[in-house]
């Protein structure tokens, strides 16, 4: 508080406080209370402020400037001189009390100057002021008092400045986030943003307003309807010529060729005249218009079949789906007089809508003149006013062959083959030459047709699929041409190979009569053999991480390297226990205290002594009684996989009592419990070397456990158990675990039940649990860690944490936590699980920090920029401090766009950091999954800096 008038603050008694004015240090007046009644003793002098309102403030700010006589600088002053004061505070909802009793005052705290000084020489204006802060939380009535109590010390208040903090109005995602009081406590509050203008929500906005006044986890966004794109944080309207088509385009794009847009904020552009847009074009594709007649028509004529072909278009129209239709007309004698054609004919393959530029007219009368109407179509056809454009060509057929033939079909089946047999014909028209046997996959004829020859009267089609229907047809081939194809018999393929199905020799149910008539196949051989019949099976592609594995006793293993058994694999689930667990005789072990308690029962501590061995002390989990069958499997199930482990970072067995009951399994005992709890009572005591060692343990342990291929699922820090020495080892092993015992596992949508907030996207998604999933686990237990047991995304709900992952959102760096290993964080939470580091890699990082603390002195929260890949070298500079924007990209696998950033101008990494997706979009950078990770760096470069510190307000 500073005043330069009267101040109107309350003094008693009298000859107590008084307001002074004095000159500061640029010679302007101000007013302080001063006191210094230091001769005499028993001094209680307060001084009231006027009433101070809240303004909805929850936690109230008090920052005093005061100097303080020390005492023993003042000449013949008695011991009773003070060099505190004390200050109080009075809630109230009247703004005009007169009369306070002190017993009624709230103390606040007893203030001591940091620096008193010994002089008063009214010359020297430089006063050594002091500067306390404290605070007051909870505040409910409308306003408060503050007062400050003299007990016999010389001050000068000089000024009182009151004050809370809010986080202030913001823009994010589009989304404006009003002025949020901060609460009393330390927790975080849900801010719902509202979409600026012209913008519309595509998923919730939301972020969340710190106790310090800043805004963090911006979730969801708003996005620019349609005909405006994002500019600084606004929605702008497209520019005449431009448009944007959806709320999800990033930027307004130039009107496509043959269009146009006049107006501002167009969602589209118009066609110009004779130009169409079809319903399914995108509204990126140029206007089109309806292609120019097929040109250059030709046939050949085999007596009553025709083959027609043609040249495409001269002018397609600007498109690429062009289908031609075929129109027939007979003529008979006088070319004028034309009837369309009926039905008898047959297009193979089709009449309308052909793609090839190639037909086959087959069951044409002899001696006859058609025109046939050839005409282009596109997508945009049948918007155009205009009449389509054809060519026509005239053609005659000849006498047709006469070869009849009576076809029979006996049939043998397997799993790929199908025997055919049949007669000749009764009257064949000449000789036969051979026989044509086509055939297809039912409903397939269009896509896929073979045609064979033989000159025999039976044939094996082999190379069919299994449990396939095919269609087959057979025409004989007489020295006079072809007979017509024969009526259709359809057979399937077995599903399985059988050995003999049927007697080949026996006739099957279909006889056909054919009619002869020539015709010309050899396109049809070529158009549809070619076309490849045999599709094949497609090999179910392998997930990388599972080619290389074989399977054994039920489980997967790496060649050559010792395997986790799951207990599963063995039928008698004892066996499992007694193959790996030692049974212990209850009589060895003594239980001294429960600590815990687990899923199955209590766990305790004890002591353990093995003849022959020395006591040691255990931890004894005990299955309480009346279990299951199921639940005594699944308790001791964790023995049987602990049992395999042999690694100082993993918790080790002891053994198990099995013969007698209590049921228990027998485990080391670790004194320090588990890391959550035990970290959260030991808050900033230990140094950055030794949290990076706890942590290099729990990487050495996950190492093990991946190397046996054993994937956790639960890796967590309230899993990692402590000892006397600090040691971390992963614990929490059993196979009902993540399913039932986790309190943090939630149900997800998919029915399982998982702890969000520490599972990698992608097995939170669709279960995909691999040792990578451990290592974003690992990551959480890294930042809990840095943080020292603080909860991951606080009280963000579960599906908050994990839209927020969705959108590229990362917890960002613990308080005092080094770069590099926030990096390393970072790393460990790739969406995509091949680009995060192996817990191998993990170690080596940390033994190199180790090795090298200089490496940890950058804090993440003061790094300038932080970005790059830390698993090359985490203390090389090009990781720890990138200056150039060139190094960034690099650093973040986005170097191809190097030049775009160049000549658009950002030559600084100062630059940078106000880039928004439309100015990505209008440097070149359009994928969208390219967007998203050079936006996320960004936001990375400056995540902190951006939290802005509290508004002050002074009074
Ligand atoms: O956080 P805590 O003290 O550590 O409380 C839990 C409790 O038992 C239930 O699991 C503690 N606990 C489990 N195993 C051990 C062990 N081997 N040594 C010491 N404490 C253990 C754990």
């Amino acid at each position: 508080m500073s005043a330069p008038g009267d101040l109107g603050w309350v003094a008693y008694p009298p000859e107590g406080w008084e307001e002074i004015s004095v000159m500061d240090e640029r010679n302007t007046p101000m007013r302080t209370y001063q006191v210094c009644n230091v001769m005499e003793a028993y001094q209680n002098n307060w001084l009231r402020t006027s009433w101070i309102p809240r303004d909805g403030a929850h936690r109230i700010y008090i920052e005093i400037k005061f100097t303080l006589r020390d005492c023993n600088s003042l000449p013949g002053v008695p011991g009773t001189c003070k060099e505190t004061f004390n200050i109080y505070y009075y809630e109230s909802n009247n703004n005009n009390l007169w009369y306070i009793k002190e017993s009624q005052y709230i103390k606040i705290d007893t203030i001591a100057a940091d620096e008193s000084f010994t002089q008063v020489d009214v010359g020297d204006r430089v006063m050594k002021l002091n500067t306390e802060v404290r605070d007051i939380g909870s505040l409910t009535k409308k306003g408060f008092y503050l007062a400050f109590q003299d007990v016999g010390a010389c001050i000068a208040l000089v000024s009182v400045r009151v004050y809370y903090k809010k986080c202030p109005l913001t823009i994010r995602n589009l989304a404006e986030f009003p002025d949020r009081v901060t609460e009393g406590d330390s927790s975080l509050v849900e801010v719902r943003g509202s979409c600026v203008n012209n913008s519309e929500e595509y998923d919730v906005p939301k972020m969340h307003c710190s106790a310090d006044g800043g805004w963090l986890v911006p979730i969801g966004r708003c996005v620019c309807k349609p005909g405006y794109e994002e500019k600084r944080d606004a929605c702008q309207p497209c520019r005449p010529g431009f448009y944007k088509a959806s709320s999800m385009d990033a930027y307004c794009m130039k009107c496509p060729p043959h269009s146009y847009s006049h107006q501002e904020s167009s969602s589209q552009c118009t066609c110009e005249k004779s130009y169409f847009r079809a319903e399914t074009d995108p509204r990126a594709m140029p206007c089109t218009r309806p292609p120019t007649a097929p040109e250059n028509p030709i046939s050949t004529t085999n007596e009553t079949s025709i083959t027609l072909e043609w040249s495409p278009p001269r002018d397609s129209g600007g498109r690429n789906d062009i289908m031609y239709n075929i129109r027939c007309k007979r003529c008979v004698g006088d070319p004028r007089k034309c009837s369309l054609c009926g039905n008898g004919l047959h297009f193979i393959p089709h009449q309308f809508g052909l793609t090839y530029t190639k037909v086959l007219v087959t069951n044409l009368l002899p001696h006859t003149n058609y025109t046939f109407d050839l005409e282009a179509l596109n997508g945009v056809s049948e918007l155009s006013p205009s009449p389509k454009q054809y060519v026509s060509i005239n053609v005659t057929t000849s006498q047709a062959a006469e070869a009849a033939v009576n076809v029979m079909l006996k049939e043998r089946k397997s799993k790929d083959s199908i025997t055919l047999a049949w007669q000749g014909p009764d009257h064949a028209n000449g000789v036969i030459v051979e026989y044509e046997v086509i055939y297809y996959e039912k409903n397939q004829k269009d896509q896929n047709y073979t045609v064979l020859k033989t000159k025999s009267n039976s044939m094996t089609v082999d190379g069919l699929k299994p449990g396939t229907i095919y269609v087959f047809r057979v025409r004989a081939h007489t020295s006079g041409g072809h007979g017509t194809y024969g009526g259709e018999i359809e057979l399937e393929t077995s599903q399985e190979d059988m050995l003999a199905i049927g007697d080949p020799n026996q006739p099957t149910i279909m006889a056909v009569s054919v009619a002869g008539g020539i015709v010309l196949l050899i396109f049809l051989v070529t158009c549809f053999v070619v076309s490849g019949r045999h599709c094949g099976y497609i090999k179910a592609k392998q997930d990388p991480d599972e080619e290389k594995m074989q399977f054994h006793h039920g489980q997967v293993r790496l060649p050559g390297s010792r395997t986790y058994v799951h207990p599963h694999t063995y039928e008698d689930p004892n066996q499992a226990v007694r193959d790996f667990a030692k049974e212990i005789d209850a009589s060895c072990i003594r239980i001294e205290r429960v600590i815990g308690a687990g899923e199955f029962g209590e766990v305790c501590s004890g002591r353990l002594k093995l003849p022959g061995k020395r006591e040691i002390y255990v931890a004894i989990k005990s299955l309480k009684a009346g279990y299951s069958e199921k639940q005594r499997r699944d308790f001791l199930s964790e023995a049987s996989i602990m049992g395999q482990f042999d690694n100082p970072n993993i918790i080790r067995l002891e053994g198990v009592v099995t013969k007698c009951k209590p049921v228990m399994i027998i485990t080391e005992y670790m004194e320090n419990g588990s890391l959550d709890s035990f970290l959260r009572k030991r808050d900033g005591q230990f140094t950055v070397i030794q949290l990076v060692g706890m942590l290099r343990g729990i990487a050495s342990g996950m190492k093990y456990l991946s190397d046996m291929n054993y994937i956790h699922r639960d890796l967590a820090a309230r899993n990692i158990l402590v000892n006397s020495n600090f040691v971390c080892k992963v614990s929490d092993f059993g196979l009902s675990r993540v399913l039932e015992d986790d309190p943090e596992a939630a149900y997800t949508t998919r029915g399982g039940k998982i702890p969000i907030r520490w599972t990698a996207p992608e097995a939170i998604a669709y279960r995909k649990f691999t040792s990578a999933s451990d290592v974003w686990s690992y990551g959480i237990v890294m930042w809990e860690v840095m943080s020292y047991g603080e909860r991951p995304y606080w009280e963000m709900s579960n599906q908050d944490v994990i839209k927020a992952i969705d959108e590229g959102y990362r917890l960002p760096a613990p308080m005092d936590c080094p770069a590099v290993l926030h990096q390393l964080m970072l790393d460990c939470w790739q969406k995509a699980r091949g680009d995060r580091p192996k817990f191998g890699q993990i170690v080596n990082i940390l033994d190199k920090l180790i090795r090298n603390p200089s490496c940890l002195k950058t804090l993440a929260n003061d790094a300038a920029c932080r970005s790059g890949n830390s698993l090359q070298d985490p203390c090389t500079p090009d990781s720890s401090a990138i200056t150039t924007v060139d190094e960034w990209l690099d650093g973040i696998k986005m170097g191809q766009y190097k030049e775009n950033f160049a000549s658009a101008g950002y030559a600084t990494l100062d630059t940078v950091v106000y880039i928004n997706s439309s100015d990505l979009c209008r440097i070149g950078v359009t994928l969208v999954g390219h967007q998203k990770r050079i936006l996320w760096s960004i936001q990375n470069l400056h995540t902190m800096a951006s939290q802005m510190h509290g508004t002050h307000i002074q009074v």
